[in-house]
């Protein structure tokens, strides 16, 4: 692992202005909107708003980049990887400075982000560049008389419309495989966290990625994110956030020109704790599955089932490191977690403990806002006696809040921890590898995690089962999902002589 330098004090906020064509522009209208830091709610700085004239000029650009006889259509396939290589390099230069600013602007702890996200968005950018040469076609038997190959083609112009939450991640995990076979893109940040995306664009030219190839435009959701999945010009479009919005831009792309859509949407993943599993071990990975960026993961470990002969040793240490967790300012480096992006969601959070505690559900600490830190701080919150229908046990609630259930039996937690309309993650503790493979076969989830939690990597691929998604990021299949298959079927003649 490496060193972790300081963050940076007061750093300078160099880009706030839309990124088209490779250059830094205002929105036609001029609008802007704010920009807040979470941990102590006070405007960093006016961002430009794009509004669907300044889409339609981001698209309009991405369209000519990626016209048959441009410098990107021609550009060598070593020469699209050294670009790619070279931005894993150009944010590894800047790390301090961009984990400074992810963690100013979306509240995540400066030494997770230092050490755990940006390595991601490193490791990301160079595994797709190794792709740019290697999408290989198949050849398929046919009738005599004839040969049929396949082969991957670029779409053309794709959108991208990503969260809050792991903004940098996010713009890795779409912008490497579309750019790495050989798509331009037009990128929406979340409105609440658009400043390390116009820093990396900054990067993308510093690069050297031809003008058009890659763009953003940060605004709002119902504007430009709404512009940008209608768009006739838009091939295909990525989207991660919530269920709600992943089917409105589904929605859009039917109501248009049928773009291609992955969808990484919304979780509450089981996490199950086998009686035979090693209890801190379990108890401390459970407390990381759930706290870690105060429950903004999508696939946190939202329902910890645990077995019934271990149920009431397990709460009580599980209370107990919840009531030790350090919470404070992103930036200080002894803290474990940050606020909660906005006050929005700090308001969501408590409603649901608020009105799930009213039902029989237990609250066992944590539960209020923690005013004393000026941000949008919600205190690590432990619940038990919980019921599968409970409001607390369905809804996503996004925020720290550890839900403890009891089970019994194997084929009782599978069908348990299937009861929901999600499916993007689950976790198994247990040293029996029967139990393991049970748990793993019988949970609906597009990952399952055996000993461990969050473990990812590049090469894997991630998505959702049910409402958690349509489709994968990461992997060769986020790459041929940015790819048409095209099938070519010749008659080939036998030559007289
Ligand atoms: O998400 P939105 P919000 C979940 C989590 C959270 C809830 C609400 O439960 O509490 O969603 O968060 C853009 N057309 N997740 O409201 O709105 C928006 O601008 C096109 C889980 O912030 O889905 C942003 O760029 N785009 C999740 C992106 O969608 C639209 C991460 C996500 O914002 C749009 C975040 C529209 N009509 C929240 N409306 C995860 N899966 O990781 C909004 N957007």
């Amino acid at each position: 692992m490496c060193a972790l330098p300081q963050p940076l004090l007061n750093p300078e906020i160099k880009y706030t202005q839309l990124f088209i064509d490779n250059k830094f522009v205002t929105a036609k209208d001029g609008t802007t909107f704010s920009v807040v830091n979470p941990s102590n709610g006070k405007e960093l700085c006016k961002v430009s708003e794009a509004k669907e004239a300044d889409v339609d000029v981001a698209v309009e650009a991405a369209k000519k980049a990626f016209e048959p006889k441009s410098e990107w259509r021609k550009m060598a396939l070593k020469q699209r990887a050294h670009l790619l290589n070279k931005v894993a390099d150009l944010i590894e230069r800047d790390r301090a400075y961009l984990a400074t600013l992810e963690s100013m602007n979306n509240g995540k702890v400066y030494s997770r982000v230092y050490l755990g996200d940006i390595q991601m968005v490193i490791d990301v950018f160079r595994y797709f560049a190794g792709w740019t040469d290697k999408l290989v076609g198949e050849t398929i038997p046919v009738d005599e008389g004839f040969f049929a190959y396949t082969k991957n083609e670029p779409i053309g112009v794709c959108g991208a419309i990503i969260p809050w939450n792991v903004p940098l991640i996010m713009l890795a995990w779409k912008t490497a495989p579309c750019l790495a076979a050989g798509n331009t893109l037009v990128l929406k940040p979340a409105e609440l966290t658009p400043l390390t995306a116009l820093y990396i664009a900054s990067l993308i030219k510093e690069a050297g990625f031809p003008a058009g190839v890659f763009n953003v435009v940060p605004g709002f959701g119902n504007i430009a994110g709404s512009a940008l999945s209608h768009h006739m010009d838009v091939g295909k479009i990525s989207f991660t956030g919530s269920t709600a919005v992943g089917r409105l831009v589904q929605k859009a792309a039917a109501d248009s020109n049928f773009k291609k859509v992955t969808l990484e949407m919304g979780g509450k993943s089981p996490n199950i704790i086998f009686p035979d599993a090693d209890i801190d071990y379990a108890v401390e990975m459970a407390h990381t599955a759930i706290f870690s960026h105060g429950g903004q993961i999508c696939c946190a470990g939202a329902r910890t089932f645990v077995h019934e002969d271990i149920y009431d040793e397990f709460v009580k240490k599980s209370i107990e490191r919840a009531k030790s967790r350090t919470i404070g300012d992103a930036m200080d480096l002894k803290v474990e977690q940050g606020p909660q992006i906005s006050k929005a969601q700090q308001d969501k959070i408590l409603r649901l403990i608020e009105e799930g505690t009213t039902d029989g559900a237990c609250l066992r600490c944590g539960g209020g806002k923690m005013e004393e830190l000026g941000g949008f701080y919600v205190q690590p919150t432990v619940i038990t006696d919980l019921k599968d229908d409970m409001l607390l046990a369905k809804e996503e609630i996004f925020g720290p809040v550890q839900l403890i259930f009891k089970f019994k039996a194997v084929s009782e937690v599978i069908e348990r921890a299937n009861k929901t309309l999600y499916g993007l993650a689950a976790g198994v503790f247990t040293n029996d590898v029967n139990k393991a493979m049970a748990i793993a076969n019988g949970v609906c989830a597009g990952t399952v995690w055996v000993n461990c939690y969050f473990a990812m990597r590049p090469s894997v691929p991630f998505g959702g089962y049910k409402q958690s998604g349509i489709g994968r990021d990461l992997g060769e299949h986020a790459l041929r999902s940015y790819t048409e298959v095209k099938s070519v079927i010749m008659k080939v003649s036998s030559p007289e002589s």
